[in-house]
């Protein structure tokens, strides 16, 4: 009998939850050939006991779990620890963005085995069958996996080319569904009263300097057809009367041609649509192409804007034609095509002097205030830099002589002080000052006050009133410090901000 596999979810969200695509996509790839179930941290009461019970059968020898940074190494990291003390003939495999990326710390922990490096569609079978024929010479010839050997030698295999995404097994959500009842997932958000989240590419073809998606992709991206899109689609509108959809993909408008054929196909589904993509590759779309989409139910783009200022644009290496002029345009654009920019921007990027990183902080807040006067309906998202360790780029040489260093250990990493890093709230990056930390948060507290996001649909009437009513003066006039009244609504009214746990649902 073959040994069988968990699959799990660590907790990522307090709020209503997501279909967990990763941990899909990854049964996905064993479905058929192994013996595996899912484990969904976000909807466990207690995670641990679950993947206990499995373990006591005596029947489970894969522990495989998906990582992001943030709240999900709460989980990740003592379960992961414990399945290795209690039951030490484990194979822990962890993948997803974390242990690609901070590959050194997870495998000098002791207790993850192995890393699947970026995609695991074909890494991870041919992992579990090489581990399962007990056919060990064949790990170094399987693309895309970090392991230590024997002696303690960390290896990276050669990466994988991204394979064609219609290719992709069937994502076996009946499967998923006797886990997990999947119509749970599907939430009321500012779009619909049934959102699917769907993935629908992998990687993105950019190489922005700050991006976790850079060190593992190498600018390359591959997508799905719309035709292979709409299948599934069909499938959640026939079976659960689904009205709206979240697109995950890193940059889901990289193709305009994939964009357009999608939004013909979905014409007539009454379907509302968000998803992720680039100022300079949408300003490319002709007007008539961002009317077909909004018509298809486009309400909201996320762009990274990051900064309106030319050359901190060139120091982050957005590798497009992006400006500050752009963004304006852009945002102008939007307002006549009705699609809302929901626009990110990175504060606190590092410079030669304190002077000089404080000043552009200023800036950027002045350039948001722009934006907003262009189009008051631009969503705005603030993240602190947070480096990411790209290995080689000038960026990452900076960060390192600036004095800023990752955890050593696994244990660190859950330290609340680098959970915060890891929600971009706290960055630990030593040319960020306190009081420009202040400056930033009491800003965006000014500004969520000002302007509420259309994404939290609970505050409207007379909470948006009260809240921009209160925030006026200050947002007017700039005097950002000790908002503690707006901070108080925000509090007694559960404001959510989109950027840690996604749009509000339930
Ligand atoms: C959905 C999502 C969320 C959801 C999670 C919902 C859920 N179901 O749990 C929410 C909104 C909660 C969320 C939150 C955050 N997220 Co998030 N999230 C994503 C997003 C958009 C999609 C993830 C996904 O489903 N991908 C689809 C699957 C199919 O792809 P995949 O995960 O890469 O999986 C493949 C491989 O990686 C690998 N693999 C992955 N896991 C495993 C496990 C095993 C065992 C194996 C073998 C293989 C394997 O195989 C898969 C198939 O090929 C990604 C970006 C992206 N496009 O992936 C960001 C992303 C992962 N998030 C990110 C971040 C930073 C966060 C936050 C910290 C937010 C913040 N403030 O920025 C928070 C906090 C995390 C938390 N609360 O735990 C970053 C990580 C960056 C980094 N530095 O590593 C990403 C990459 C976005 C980005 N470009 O910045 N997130
Ligand atoms: S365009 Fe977005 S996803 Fe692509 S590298 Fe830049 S920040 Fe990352």
């Amino acid at each position: 009998m073959k040994n069988k596999i968990i699959i799990f979810n660590p907790k990522s969200a307090n709020g209503k939850h997501r279909i967990p695509n990763s941990i899909l996509q990854v049964g996905g790839s064993i479905h058929g050939k192994h013996e595996y179930v899912f484990v969904d941290g976000n909807l466990e009461k207690d995670p641990w006991q679950t993947i206990n019970t499995y373990f006591k059968t005596g029947e489970f020898k894969y522990f495989c779990s998906t990582v992001m940074p943030g709240p999900q190494l709460k989980q990740a990291i003592p379960y992961t620890k414990k399945i290795k003390t209690l039951y030490p003939k484990t194979i822990t495999i962890w993948g997803g963005y974390f242990p690609s990326n901070q590959y050194r710390v997870c495998l000098n922990s002791g207790y993850v085995n192995y890393i699947v490096n970026g995609p695991g569609d074909n890494t991870f079978p041919h992992l579990i069958e090489a581990l399962e024929q007990n056919n060990l010479d064949e790990i170094p010839k399987i693309k895309n996996l970090i392991y230590q050997d024997n002696n303690g030698a960390n290896h990276k295999t050669p990466v994988e080319a991204l394979i064609n995404q219609d290719d992709l097994a069937k994502f076996p959500y009946q499967y998923l569904n006797s886990f997990y009842p999947v119509n749970n997932y599907l939430a009321k958000t500012f779009m619909g009263q049934k959102t699917l989240s769907y993935h629908s590419s992998m990687g993105c073809p950019f190489s922005c300097s700050f991006c976790a998606v850079v060190p593992i992709y190498n600018a390359k991206w591959k997508g799905m057809s719309a035709a292979r899109i709409y299948e599934d689609v069909k499938y959640f509108k026939d079976n659960y009367n689904i009205d709206a959809i979240e697109f995950h993909d890193n940059n889901f408008f990289t193709s305009k041609k994939r964009v357009l054929e999608f939004s013909k196909l979905i014409l007539n589904d009454n379907l509302s649509f968000w998803g992720e993509g680039r100022i300079d590759t949408i300003n490319k779309y002709s007007d008539d192409d961002l009317k077909l989409m909004r018509k298809a139910g486009c309400k909201m783009i996320f762009l990274g804007a990051e900064t309106g200022n030319d050359e901190v644009l060139k120091q982050m290496n957005k590798g497009g034609t992006q400006s500050g002029q752009m963004i304006k345009d852009f945002v102008l654009r939007m307002k006549k095509a009705d699609i809302i920019p929901e626009l990110s921007f990175v504060l606190g990027m590092p410079a030669k002097t304190e002077e000089q990183v404080y000043k552009q902080i200023l800036w950027d807040i002045n350039f948001i205030k722009e934006i907003k006067t262009i189009n008051p309906d631009a969503e705005i998202i603030i993240y602190l830099y947070s480096p990411v360790p790209t290995e080689g780029s000038e960026l990452y040489q900076q960060i390192l002589d600036a004095g800023f260093s990752f955890p050593e250990t696994l244990e660190e990493w859950i330290d609340p002080s680098w959970e915060s890093f890891d929600l971009r709230k706290n960055p630990l990056t030593p040319w960020l000052k306190p009081y420009m930390i202040d400056t930033i948060k009491n800003f965006e507290t000014v500004l969520n006050g000002y302007y509420p996001t259309v994404s939290d649909f609970r505050i409207r009437g007379y909470k948006k009133t009260v809240l921009k009513g209160i925030s006026k003066l200050r947002y007017n006039s700039g005097f950002y410090k000790y908002p503690y009244e707006i901070k108080v609504l925000h509090k007694i009214w559960k404001y959510r901000q989109p950027e840690i746990e996604g749009f509000y649902s339930e």
